[in-house]
């Protein structure tokens, strides 16, 4: 049997730290792929050689030619620009859509078969373009937010709580922006509904530190955003896929009138495995939170609304 083989579109922070979590869990060979010359091969390199130290049996390899990404079965995007302190993800549009546009055209044409995660923001709109531009099914496409968005929000529970993560069951759903949902009626601290354990108040603040948590980050690093938490994140998702792990996870997925939404990709539970988006699973919700989803889900569709705009430009 053939070693999966892991296309990494994008060899920056995010991309280098896949390729590292990648290779550690031996998911597969991975190819770097950037247009900046040198450094994806740079960073191939250097991660073969902690490979004897590590002792991992994949092969890395860095490229700055997309032909090189021929037969990947996942392919993680995160090529474009990473936000700076004061810049807001839809900022980032613009440049970012003639980016993913470019590199759909080359993995249609060279991984058409690949599962296709998608994490450059406005990552709702992104995943979109990569739906519209690649004509993949939406089993095929899908994006990367509400693994991040929920792990940050366990993160705050178990450190309000002091217990470990593993004890917090905790969803954000909706848009990757500062209106997304972070759903308090689903979650749990040890199976015990958390607005049980913690005030109303203090969830408030750990719902809205949740909701500015990337741009937490970007203020702190000045230099671009977050990416070990997202790496992980990305490398969940694909693992789920290339091992058939069907885990419920919440990330962006093309809606056809589940959540009250159609012909839109939103942060929902999704089962992935080895057909990718297998399923939408629908959970309930409060009446404030079907509100705030709708919100959500109108900001992303404005969004999507100024990619044909930005893109004719
Ligand atoms: O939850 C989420 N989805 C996210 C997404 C969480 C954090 C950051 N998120 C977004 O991911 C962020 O806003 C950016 O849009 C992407 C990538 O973030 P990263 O931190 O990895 O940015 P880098 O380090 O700047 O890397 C981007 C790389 C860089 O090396 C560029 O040279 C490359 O993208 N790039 C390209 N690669 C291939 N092809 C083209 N056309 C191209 N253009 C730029």
């Amino acid at each position: 049997m053939a070693r999966n083989k892991i296309a990494l579109i994008g060899a920056g922070n995010i991309g280098g730290t896949i390729a590292h979590l990648a290779a550690l869990k031996q998911l597969g060979d991975v190819v770097l792929y950037d247009v900046v010359e040198g450094m994806p091969q740079g960073k191939a390199l250097d991660l073969t050689e902690s490979g004897p130290i590590d002792l991992f049996d994949v092969a890395l390899r860095g490229s700055n030619d997309i032909k090189d990404i021929a037969g990947a079965d996942v392919c993680i995007v995160t090529s474009g620009l990473a936000r700076k302190p004061g810049m807001s993800r839809d900022d980032l549009l613009g440049i970012n859509a003639k980016i993913i546009s470019e590199v759909a055209a080359g993995i249609k044409t060279h991984a058409p078969d690949a599962l296709v995660i998608v994490l450059t923001n406005p990552l709702d709109a992104m995943v979109t373009l990569m739906k519209r531009q690649t004509g993949f099914s939406k089993q095929k496409v899908v994006g990367m937010a509400g693994v991040l968005d929920s792990a940050r929000y366990s993160s705050f529970l178990a450190m309000e709580l002091n217990v470990s993560v593993k004890s917090v069951q905790a969803l954000v759903l909706g848009g990757h922006g500062d209106d997304m949902v972070p759903v308090r009626s689903s979650c749990t601290v040890g199976g015990v509904p958390v607005d049980r354990l913690i005030s109303a108040e203090r969830l408030e603040a750990i719902e809205e530190r949740t909701r500015k948590a990337g741009g937490e980050i970007v203020g702190l690093l000045k230099t671009g955003s977050a990416y070990y938490s997202p790496a992980a994140a990305a490398v969940r998702m694909a693992e789920s896929y290339l091992l058939d792990k069907k885990e419920i996870l919440p990330c962006a997925a093309y809606l056809e009138g589940e959540y009250g939404c159609s012909d839109l990709y939103l942060g929902v539970p999704v089962q992935i495995g080895a057909g990718g988006v297998e399923k939408v699973v629908e959970v309930e919700l409060t009446d404030k939170e079907k509100e705030e989803v709708k919100v959500s889900a109108s900001h992303v569709a404005d969004l999507v609304g100024a990619l044909d705009k930005v893109l004719a430009s």
